[in-house]
């Protein structure tokens, strides 16, 4: 079994930790920041300055890196992208994805996930643009394994051409909403006041949060899954959390690895969702080393709080829930996209 330290073609494993943790990064070019100074500004989530870029709300740190990927990045055909709008579930989809896509590399005792946070596993394109490293980028084997929270219409052009294939996972905009505040609360300098829940609510019911609004996010690449099936495998948090083993085989079955009838006999497809599992990773997180690699002040522990549904109840009032899922039916309108698990009590949320 190969270790995380000499991984091989293939592995899907991006950067090796100690490579993701450089910070000898060059700036980008000079006319992205003019650029960026003339967007619109919003300073409310503090310490994310978000920028108002192609019609979506960019945390403004990222734009300089968004911009060099969009320019640069060239998709390849078996590329396996992670996207999500941020908080839906992302850190479990790229440990679950990249397990799956790894398992027969690495045994369970002596695994990247370990070690490693899945960030550190599926690390997002944007990042090899701000260490100056695109070349890393080419060097890495087939099939590569990269994420992004980009909305759909951000992407660079290679990738919604024929540029690889989406694993996309999407979740109730309550409970995003909710895991959001907290996740900023932990950012936040202790000098500085949080945004106030309500003010937060507000700005996030009119798209004003890091990466835009949630549901044109959602809808993007709903809309993309139902025009091109074999591209966007289109996944719910809530039915992930529902169903987990059967979600890892419909990725697995995705990404064209799917477990034989062997595999699921000795227990591998338990054995890979246990170890993705919440109490699983948020354990590890808290063994690793404390700083988060990103240009925001973060733990490796941020990434893990409650890992559940419906927690939205005990931070909102009715009347705020009722107004959320009301924008939520209205911006939906007309997709046949609904958040949660089923179309009936649980529709979007209630
Ligand atoms: P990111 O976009 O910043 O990477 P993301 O991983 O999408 O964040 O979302 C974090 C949420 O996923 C947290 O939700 P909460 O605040 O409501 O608790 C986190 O707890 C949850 N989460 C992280 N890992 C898992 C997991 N393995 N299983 C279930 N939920 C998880």
């Amino acid at each position: 079994m190969a270790t995380p330290s000499s991984v091989t073609p293939n592995s899907g494993f991006a950067l090796a930790p100690e490579e993701a943790k450089r910070e000898d990064a060059p700036k980008p070019p000079k006319e992205f920041d003019d650029l960026i100074s003339t967007l619109p500004l919003n300073q409310d989530w503090i310490p994310i300055r978000l920028r108002k870029y192609q019609d979506f709300w960019i945390p403004e740190h990222s734009l300089p890196d968004v911009m060099a990927m969009q320019q640069n990045f060239q998709a390849r055909p078996d590329d396996l992208f992670v996207l999500s709008y941020p908080k839906s579930g992302t850190t479990w989809l790229k440990a679950l994805a990249f397990a799956i896509m790894t398992r027969t590399r690495y045994s369970m005792a002596d695994h990247p996930l370990l070690r490693s946070t899945p960030h550190d596993c599926v690390v997002f394109i944007e990042r090899f643009f701000s260490g100056g490293r695109p070349s890393k980028l080419e060097a890495m084997p087939s099939p590569r394994m990269l994420s992004s929270h980009l909305p759909y219409p951000l992407l660079p052009d290679s990738m919604k051409g024929a540029g690889g294939r989406f694993l996309y996972v999407c979740r109730e905009p309550k409970d995003v909403f909710v895991s959001r505040w907290h996740f900023n609360d932990k950012m936040r300098p202790d000098s500085v006041e949080p945004i106030p829940f309500g003010k937060a609510f507000d700005l996030y019911c009119d798209g004003v949060s890091p990466y835009g609004s949630i549901w044109e996010h959602a809808r993007g690449y709903w809309e993309e899954s139902l025009r091109r099936p074999e591209k966007v495998l289109f996944l719910k948090y809530e039915e992930m959390l529902e169903e987990p083993e059967g979600s890892a085989k419909k990725l697995a079955e995705f990404m064209g690895c799917p477990f034989s009838p062997e595999e699921e006999k000795e227990g591998v497809v338990e054995e890979i969702t246990r170890l993705c599992s919440f109490d699983s990773l948020s354990k590890l997180a808290r063994c690793m080393p404390h700083k988060f690699n990103t240009k925001l002040p973060l733990q490796t522990t941020s990434f893990f709080r409650k890992g559940e549904a419906g927690d939205w109840r005990n931070h909102m009032s009715e009347e705020m829930a009722r107004r959320l899922d009301a924008v939520t039916t209205q911006k939906l309108e007309g997709s046949g996209l609904f958040f949660g698990i089923s179309a009936g009590v649980e529709a979007n949320g209630m």
